[in-house]
């Protein structure tokens, strides 16, 4: 937990606030409060400074703090309660070493999944599919195209390719693609995950509902079942701001 001292050292610093620029005040202090916000000055779900106490220590309107904070409130970096006050967004930790699918990890945490779909279809495997999913060229496949939502906010973009045999219909999927192969007595059992840093397109970046170039976690992942056979390639991007995955690491 960092003080409040500290905090608004920070955002002072990060905002620029003294330096001549035609960049307006509220502008400044909304990137100085998101670096700070990105660099962990301000912890998941940590409580800013009073608006009353910014103002006056950072030299500012308290017109120019509301300002800056319904911005980054509309970013979904910040979350106001009534009364309470302003606080950092949570951030969902999502371990790396359980196999588990987007409906289930967001129901145990208490959160409402969501999914807006842009594609359900059935095609032919390009080339890199047919590579991963250890298919012959020309093999149909089925896809499916979909934004995820935790709370009704878009946390990824998730684009998967499954082997038609599979999943013949991929219509069939209204919520959870996991629970459906469950019945199909297909869920896999075992993945593997490539996750690189990645700046977002504008049509990404619209969908997550963030500035085009922002970063997101790029995350491939290949799944198998039992027996070795790969059955889903999911290629996701994920909003930076929203997600830590973790490992455990043992000697
Ligand atoms: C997760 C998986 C994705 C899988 C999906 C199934 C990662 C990076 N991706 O989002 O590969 O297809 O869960 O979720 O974890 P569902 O059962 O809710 O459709």
């Amino acid at each position: 937990m960092t003080t409040v001292q500290e905090i608004i050292r920070r955002v002072r610093e990060e905002s620029g606030l003294d330096v001549d620029s035609a960049t307006p005040l509220y502008r400044r202090l909304q990137i100085g409060l998101r670096k700070a916000l990105e660099q962990g000055a301000i912890g998941s779900e940590e409580a800013l400074p009073p608006e009353r106490q910014l103002a006056h220590e950072l030299g500012v309107s308290r017109v120019t703090v509301r300002k800056a904070i319904r911005k980054l409130v509309d970013e979904g970096l910040l979350v106001q309660q009534r009364g309470a006050g302003t606080f950092a967004a949570a951030r969902i930790e999502q371990p790396l070493s359980k196999l588990t699918g987007f409906t289930e990890d967001m129901s145990t945490r208490g959160l409402s999944p969501g999914v807006e779909w842009l594609d359900r279809s059935l095609g032919t495997a390009m080339p890199e599919e047919a590579l991963a999913l250890n298919l012959s060229p020309g093999a149909k496949v089925s896809r499916l195209y979909r934004l995820r939502l935790a709370n009704g906010k878009p946390m990824c973009i998730e684009q998967a390719t499954l082997p038609q045999d599979v999943l013949p219909d991929p219509t069939v999927v209204e919520s959870s693609l996991y629970a459906v192969l469950e019945t199909l007595g297909r869920r896999p059992v075992r993945a593997l995950q490539r996750l690189r840093a990645q700046l977002l397109d504008m049509e990404h970046a619209r969908l997550l509902q963030v500035e085009p170039g922002t970063a997101c976690l790029h995350i491939e992942r290949r799944s198998f079942l039992p027996e070795g056979r790969p059955i889903e390639l999911v290629r996701s991007h994920y909003r930076g701001d929203s997600y830590d995955f973790v490992a455990e690491l043992r000697l």
